[in-house]
C-alpha cells in the first residue's frame, strides 16, 4: 500500500468521524458553525491571507477538523490503535506526561509525517493511556482492571481487517469497510457498562478513570476545527453563551505565531445509563465531550521551546489564573508582557535559533557559478534562497493538562507527582514514539541541503552547511565568533 492510499484512508476516516461526531454532539455542531463564520469574516477582512490559502490550496480544507482525542485503558488496546493508525498513515509521534499535572495518564499523538502527507490531511489522534501505577486507591485499581480486561473495543471484523492488510493491503472497498468498523471504536455511547455505584467509585478517585473505564470503548472526547483568528473565535464563542474557557491557551497573539493556542467550549453533562448490581437501569450524567478550536504557528527548536516555558511559567507565577477566569484579562496583559522577551520576526527567530525553518530557492535565481558557503547570508537577502518556518504539527502537554482539567470538573491541589514514564508506555505502544524535534530539525537540513545544491552550492560545503544547521549561518554565527 503506498502513501496516497494511506493518506485517503485517513481523509475518509476523518471525514467519518466528523459526521458521526456531529451528529452525537449539538453544541459542537453550534461551535463548527460559528468557526465557519469567523474563518469567512477574517477571508473577507484579510485579502492577503486569502489569497495565501488559495495559492497552497488550503481554502478548501479550511473547515475539516485538525484532532481529535481518545483514551485508551490497556496495552493491548494502545498496541491494537498503534496497528489501526498505521494504516491511515498516523505513527506515534511525541511522548507527553501528564501526570506533571496530576491526570494519570500519559499520551502520544498520532499523525501523519512529511508535508505531502501533513497537506493531503492533517488529521491526528492524541491518544491518552491510562496508567493504573497512579492509582493510589488499590480497591479502584482493582475495580478498574477488572472492567477492562473484559471489554474489547474493536469488533471482530475491525481485528479481521487489520490483519488482512498487514499481510497484503487493502483493495478499495476494504479501505471503505476499514473506515467504517474504525470510526466504530471512537462513537459515543451512553450505555455505560457498570453500575452506578461502580462508576461513583471511579469518579471519586479521579473523574477521569471513570470516563476511560465505564464505556464500552474510547470515545472521541473532542474534536478541533482550525480558526484563523481564534481570538475573534473565542470572543464569538463567549458572546454566544457556549461557555469557553477563561483564556485562549498557549502563547499569546503574535505578529510570528509560534506553536500552538487553543480554546474551547466547556464539556456539559449528558445523561448516561448504568446497569446496576441487580440488573435495573439507572440514569446519571457523565461530563466529558467538547469541542476545541486550535491555530498553529512555528516549530520551535529546543532552545526556543525552553524559552516559550519559562516566559509562560512567569507569567503563571505572576499572575495566577482564578479557576473562575475572573482575571482573564490581567492574565492575558502580564503574557503578552512576558513575552515581548521572545523574538518576534522570522529572521530574529531563525538566527537565534528558536524555530525551525523550511528553506526553497526561487526558481529564478538559481546562480550560474558555484557560491560559497560564507555567502548564505547574502542568498537569504537577495532572495535566493527563501526560509519560512515550518509549522508545528504537535501538541503542548502543559495546555493539554489544562483540557483535561477543565473538561473534568476542577479539582484544586492534585496529589500524584511527577512521574514520567516513557519506557512503559513505549512497550505498552509496541513501539518506539518518534522524537518530534528531531523531524523538525530532519526537515529543515533536508530543505536547505536541496536548496543549496539547487543553487550550485558546491556538494561538500552544502553537505557542511546542512549539517552544522542553517541557523549557524548568520549574524547568531558572527556575534560568537
Ligand atoms: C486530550 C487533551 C490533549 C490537546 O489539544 O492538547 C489535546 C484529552 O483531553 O484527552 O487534545
Ligand atoms: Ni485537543
Amino acid at each position: 500500500m503506498n502513501d496516497a492510499s494511506a493518506d485517503s484512508i485517513r481523509t475518509m476516516f476523518a471525514s467519518a468521524i466528523s459526521d458521526m461526531y456531529q451528529a452525537e454532539a449539538p453544541q459542537y455542531r453550534a461551535m463548527q458553525a460559528l468557526v465557519a463564520e469567523v474563518n469567512r469574516q477574517t477571508l473577507a477582512d484579510e485579502p492577503q491571507l486569502k489569497r495565501r490559502l488559495a495559492e497552497n490550496n488550503e481554502l478548501e480544507r479550511l473547515d475539516v477538523e485538525r484532532h481529535g482525542a481518545i483514551r485508551v485503558g490497556t496495552a493491548e488496546e494502545l498496541s491494537m490503535l498503534r496497528r489501526l493508525f498505521a494504516i491511515m498513515g498516523m505513527a506515534p509521534v511525541g511522548y507527553y506526561d501528564l501526570s506533571i499535572a496530576g491526570i494519570p495518564v500519559h499520551s502520544t499523538a498520532f499523525r501523519p509525517i512529511g508535508a505531502s502527507a501533513l497537506r493531503a490531511s492533517p488529521f491526528r489522534i492524541f491518544t491518552s493511556l491510562l496508567r493504573l501505577d497512579l492509582i493510589p486507591d488499590r480497591n479502584a485499581r482493582e475495580i478498574a482492571a477488572k472492567v477492562l480486561a473484559q471489554r474489547d473495543i474493536f469488533t471482530p471484523r475491525c481485528r479481521t481487517l487489520i490483519d488482512l492488510f498487514e499481510r497484503r493491503g487493502f483493495d478499495d472497498g476494504e479501505a471503505r469497510e476499514f473506515v467504517v468498523e474504525a470510526a466504530k471504536i471512537f462513537r459515543w455511547n451512553g450505555q455505560a457498562t457498570v453500575s452506578s455505584a461502580v462508576y461513583r467509585t471511579l469518579h471519586a478517585t479521579h473523574p477521569l478513570l471513570a470516563d476511560i473505564v465505564c464505556f464500552k470503548g474510547p470515545h472521541i472526547n473532542h474534536l478541533t476545527l482550525h480558526a484563523l483568528d481564534i481570538d475573534a473565535a473565542h470572543s464569538a464563542m463567549a458572546a454566544r453563551g457556549m461557555n469557553p474557557k477563561a483564556i485562549v491557551e498557549g502563547p499569546p497573539r503574535r505578529r510570528c505565531p509560534i506553536l500552538l493556542r487553543q480554546t474551547s467550549f466547556k464539556a456539559r453533562p449528558e445523561p448516561v445509563e448504568f446497569i446496576e448490581e441487580d440488573g435495573r437501569r439507572a440514569t446519571g450524567a457523565h461530563t466529558a465531550r467538547f469541542g476545541e478550536i486550535e491555530q498553529r504557528g512555528a516549530a520551535l527548536t529546543a532552545k526556543g521551546r525552553a524559552l516559550y516555558d519559562r516566559l509562560l511559567a512567569e507569567a503563571h507565577a505572576a499572575v495566577p489564573l482564578a479557576t473562575d477566569g475572573a482575571n482573564a484579562l490581567a492574565f492575558n496583559e502580564e503574557l503578552a508582557r512576558r513575552f515581548a522577551a521572545f523574538p518576534d520576526d522570522d529572521e530574529t527567530l531563525r538566527r537565534e535559533k528558536l524555530a525551525f525553518f523550511h528553506y526553497s530557492v526561487d526558481p529564478s535565481a538559481r546562480a550560474t557559478e558555484p557560491i560559497s558557503p560564507g555567502s548564505m547570508d547574502d542568498l537569504l537577502r537577495t532572495g535566493a534562497l527563501r526560509a519560512e518556518p515550518i509549522v508545528y504539527e504537535d501538541f503542548l502537554p502543559v495546555s493539554a493538562a489544562g483540557i483535561f482539567r477543565s473538561n473534568l470538573g476542577e479539582r484544586g491541589e492534585e496529589e500524584l507527582i511527577e512521574r514520567a514514564d516513557r519506557g512503559a508506555f513505549e512497550a505498552a505502544l509496541g513501539a518506539p514514539v518518534f522524537d518530534e524535534l528531531a523531524l523538525y530539525e530532519d526537515a529543515e537540513t533536508r530543505s536547505l541541503g536541496a536548496s543549496l545544491q539547487a543553487l550550485g552550492v558546491d556538494h561538500a560545503a552544502s553537505v557542511q552547511l546542512a549539517k552544522t544547521g542553517a541557523a549557524h549561518i548568520g549574524a547568531a554565527e558572527s556575534s560568537h565568533n
